[in-house]
């Protein structure tokens, strides 16, 4: 699976205190250990109370590229936000993100095909987050369309349904796990799935329960990446473990010990 560390975000008041005052030691530690919990990619996100993303952006960017050469997911709505981290960003970039909506295709497209970074395409237009998997499906379809005009490489693109929370959408989960295995079936090449999974916990008691019982599930419908805390030890365990059942690793007595090691 395709782990993208989430926790280099603004939305944490520690990160976005370190941001503010360009404190680098901070955020070069998160993303130290979470590559050393096995996260294979970090998430970059400078938070919504961020006064010059622009600038931050970069900074952040670069101060993570002093300790790791992982891939960077460039998280932020605003293309120009993407674009100023892309600059500066020396392995393959994620793109995190743009919707169906034309104008968010028509500037991420270009983008991630000048860049040669990978994008992550949000199951959402300017009518807001679909209501059930049909409305999904059709949005993604448009999103694998447009790439493939573009000569996008499918292989690159990763579908996200936008994992809500079940306190408030448990109505919509069975129709968000569907979603996964029905992305994989619009093309061939098949386009990837991805999901931020700490939304589905979000206001939850138990949250790290929900995160990793949502995750083995996804896994089993096919998901092949997801934006989560690689710090949770009993979520990443769980991750391994499925893997394993799905037959994605080779079985040994020490397969936590020896998947971790890798
Ligand atoms: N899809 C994609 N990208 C995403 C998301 C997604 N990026 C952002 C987000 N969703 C994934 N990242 C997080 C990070 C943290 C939390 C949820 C998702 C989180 N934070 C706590 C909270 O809000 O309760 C704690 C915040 C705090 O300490 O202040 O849950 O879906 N492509």
């Amino acid at each position: 699976m395709f782990i993208i560390g989430e926790l280099i975000n603004g939305m944490y008041q520690d990160i976005a205190k370190a941001i503010k005052e360009k404190h680098k030691a901070i955020i070069q530690k998160c993303a130290l250990e979470q590559v050393k919990a096995g996260a294979s990619a970090l998430d970059v996100n400078c938070g919504p109370a961020a006064r010059e993303p622009i600038n931050d952006i970069q900074w952040l960017v670069q101060a993570i590229q002093e300790v790791t050469d992982k891939p960077l997911a460039l998280d932020s709505s605003k293309p120009q936000v993407i674009e100023s981290g892309l600059k500066v960003i020396k392995n393959k970039a994620i793109i995190n993100s743009t919707t169906a909506d034309p104008e968010k295709l028509q500037a991420l497209v270009p983008l991630a095909k000048k860049y040669n970074a990978r994008l992550i395409g949000l199951t959402i237009s300017a009518k807001g987050i679909p209501q059930n998997k049909d409305q999904r499906l059709e949005l993604a379809a448009a999103i694998v369309a447009h790439c493939a005009e573009e000569g996008f490489p499918i292989d690159d693109l990763y579908l996200d349904p936008i994992v809500l929370p079940v306190n408030v959408a448990q109505a919509q989960m069975k129709d968000i796990l569907e979603s996964i295995r029905e992305f994989k079936i619009i093309s061939e090449p098949s386009p990837k799935a991805i999901v931020g999974l700490s939304n589905v916990s979000q206001g939850a008691s138990a949250r790290s329960l929900v995160n990793r019982t949502f995750l083995v599930m996804a896994l089993a419908y096919g998901l092949d990446g997801a934006i989560l805390d690689p710090l949770d030890k009993d979520l990443m365990d769980a991750a391994i473990t499925a893997e394993l059942i799905l037959n994605k690793h080779i079985y040994c007595d020490s397969y936590l010990e020896a998947y971790r090691k890798k």
